[in-house]
């Protein structure tokens, strides 16, 4: 990379920062890694306990063991709420609730929020639920997600939100996956122009198949007549009007499950990643502090939905953990037009946005005017996360969102890491498109290559892994600690293994370059391979699917699958309808192909492996230089679908 691609910042943005220089962060981060047990207990004491720890950090790759803060006891709800009330912020606005529709909008203070979450802890327990249940929790954007978790936190049940978009069938697994005792969900939801999106619906039709729920808490959201079922599914609004609202937080220990939440792999049915109290909050805490700059006063917006990581560690717990001022917004970026993100921060003089490429991407194609109409003089730092950010996004956020001023700030994290692991901090690190600059404090990433090696110096390229644990990491796959070994530590042994591939550029920054497995990233979303392949093939006539990714100016990848029908069997709409139909049942909408080939065959080893590779080339359309098929069982199934994909 050239040197004039830097992008430095003006030299009052260090006054005041909590990292102004990049001296000072080389300095803090070389304590980190040199003395790590001395760094994070320092970093530690920035969040309450009642009671210390007495080891900061025990861990084994070898055997996928992890443990931080062992015997420190603590409570998630104590710190984001009773801790800033006893502290004299009971006042400060905690939540900025802004509704699908621009005309609705709500406010909470953190005295407000926590009287809500000590309610609804005793509608909890009243149903039953004791430290260590499970709580699923399927909603959209609504006030009632984040008082929902906290609750759970509060009483130490492990909360597993499944995204609003998921299917009645992916709930249902995820629900039975964790036997969830308890459901929280609300009536309907309002998106975009979908204004009737049918959450107590599709929960019903999970629950034909869930024994471990007992009870069902329905949220009122737009008064849309539902069906409750008697002596199972209560209303929100009912129970807490008769709720107690004196609720002591439960004392948890540090390692205590926190929360489980489904992400998709290369093989197989989405894993249960496991969160913990302690190592968790006090990562995504600090974090949060530094990455976004946060101040007493700032207002902070996280685009993501709480459905995924993002929304968890930096909408809810890092913002709320640190006193902050969170907006939460149920809608879309293009309704009712495409100026809405900058009419909210507008609105409310947000000072930290956070979102991701493709919504960038979306906006960006619309045209400026959308943007320069608005003020925007109160934005100071730019986020994005979920997927690599591309040069012409990136200066287009840079040059007219920020008008040159607020610098970008690409994070690169996973659900399984519980926070940012690289990253540029906003006063310290000259910036470069497309990058993600350089690890976080208490980080270690190396270069792999594919025998094992770790690769040294700069201006290299390998596998991305972690070498040494930090506090946020996953603790285990949710009921199976064998696949938490086999999926993240058994590729090298010794090292945490993130699935990504990167380089290292001469200055030492890192640039993520994607996936390097069967996992897709499609519009920031995480769908495995193998999962739809999986839906694809239980379409009545479906003999064989294989699904592979290819660039989408929009959503980064889009999905290409290749189905192969049964003997017999013609290609029709009807079958494509099906087909479709059939991903957005087992998965859900988010999941759809975008193209679909019919192919007579597809193209495999002797051993019956099928060459992805091949079938990536035939997707992005790049079809003269296939490599080597000479291993193929039958390379005339080359032609045919070079051929065949004219038609898609
Ligand atoms: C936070 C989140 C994780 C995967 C990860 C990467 C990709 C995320 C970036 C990125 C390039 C980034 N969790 N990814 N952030 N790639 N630059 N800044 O997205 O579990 O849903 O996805 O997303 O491939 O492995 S996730």
């Amino acid at each position: 990379m050239s040197k004039n691609n830097n992008y430095k910042l003006s030299a009052d943005w260090s006054i005041d920062s909590h990292i102004s220089s990049l001296d000072k962060y080389n300095e803090l981060y070389n304590e980190s890694i040199q003395d790590p047990v001395g760094f994070w207990s320092r970093i530690a004491k920035r969040i309450s306990w009642y009671k210390p720890w007495n080891k900061v950090r025990d861990f084994d790759f070898e055997k996928a063991k992890i443990k931080w803060f062992e015997n420190g006891k603590l409570n998630v709800s104590y710190n984001c709420l009773d801790r800033h009330v006893e502290s004299g912020d009971g006042d400060k606005t905690a939540i900025i609730w802004e509704g699908n529709n621009p005309s609705e909008d709500k406010k909470f203070t953190y005295t407000e929020l926590l009287f809500e979450v000590k309610k609804l802890a005793n509608v909890l327990k009243k149903l039953g639920v004791e430290k260590g249940d499970r709580v699923c929790i399927y909603m959209q954007m609504i006030p009632e997600l984040s008082i929902a978790m906290l609750a759970c936190s509060r009483i130490g049940a492990v909360h597993s939100i499944v995204f609003g978009a998921f299917s009645a069938d992916s709930l249902r697994d995820r629900i039975n996956d964790s036997s969830c005792k308890i459901l929280i969900t609300q009536d309907t939801g309002v998106r975009g122009k979908k204004d009737n999106i049918p959450m107590k619906e599709n929960a019903d039709s999970a629950l034909f198949d869930t024994p471990s729920i007992k009870s069902v808490v329905v949220v009122k959201r737009t008064g849309v007549d539902v069906n409750m079922v008697e002596g199972r599914d209560v209303w929100w609004h009912e129970e807490m009007n008769i709720a107690d609202d004196r609720c002591d937080p439960v004392h948890m220990d540090a390692e205590d499950p926190l929360f489980i939440l489904y992400t998709s792999g290369s093989t197989g049915k989405p894993k249960g990643v496991l969160h913990t109290t302690g190592g968790y909050l006090v990562y995504v805490s600090f974090s949060h502090h530094i990455i976004f700059d946060y101040k007493d006063g700032d207002i902070y917006w996280c685009t993501a939905d709480i459905g995924w990581i993002t929304g968890h560690s930096y909408i809810v717990y890092g913002p709320l953990s640190n006193c902050a001022t969170t907006i939460m917004f149920e809608g879309v970026p293009n309704y009712p037009d495409y100026g809405r993100f900058w009419d909210i921060v507008d609105k409310y003089e947000v000072n930290q946005f956070y979102t991701a490429p493709t919504a960038l991407r979306a906006l960006m194609k619309e045209g400026n005017s959308w943007v320069k109409s608005r003020n925007l003089d109160s934005l100071r730092i730019l986020g994005t996360v979920g997927e690599p950010i591309k040069e012409p996004e990136w200066k287009w956020y840079y040059e007219i969102v920020g008008k040159g001023r607020c610098p970008i700030i690409d994070t690169w994290w996973q659900t399984e890491t519980g926070g940012v692991l690289i990253t540029p901090l906003p006063a310290a690190t000259p910036t470069k498109p497309g990058s993600a600059t350089l690890p976080f404090f208490g980080i270690h990433p190396v270069l792999m290559s594919d025998d094992g090696k770790e690769i040294e110096g700069n201006d290299v390229q390998g596998l991305l892994a972690i070498k040494t644990s930090w506090p946020g990491q996953m603790r285990t796959i949710y009921g199976d600690h064998q696949r938490f070994i086999d999926t993240y530590f058994s590729q090298f042994p010794g090292y945490y293994f993130t699935g990504d591939g990167a380089k290292r550029d001469g200055d030492g920054y890192y640039w993520i370059t994607g996936r390097v497995d069967d996992v897709l990233n499609i519009s920031g979303h995480r769908i495995g391979t193998a999962e739809v392949e999986g839906a694809i093939g239980k379409t009545n006539g479906v003999a064989e699917a294989a699904v592979v990714g290819f660039s989408h100016d929009i959503k980064g990848q889009g999905m290409y699958a290749f189905v192969t029908l049964m003997t017999g069997v013609d290609s029709s709409n009807k079958i494509r309808e099906n087909i479709i139909q059939s991903v957005v049942k087992e998965i859900g909408p988010h999941a759809k192909p975008d193209n679909i080939q019919f192919s007579p065959a597809l193209p495999k080893t002797r051993s019956g492996k099928i060459m992805r590779r091949i079938l990536r080339k035939v997707a992005e359309g790049d079809h003269d230089n296939m490599g080597d098929i000479s291993t193929l069982a039958d390379p005339l199934v080359v032609a045919n679908l070079i051929s065949d994909s004219a038609q898609v």
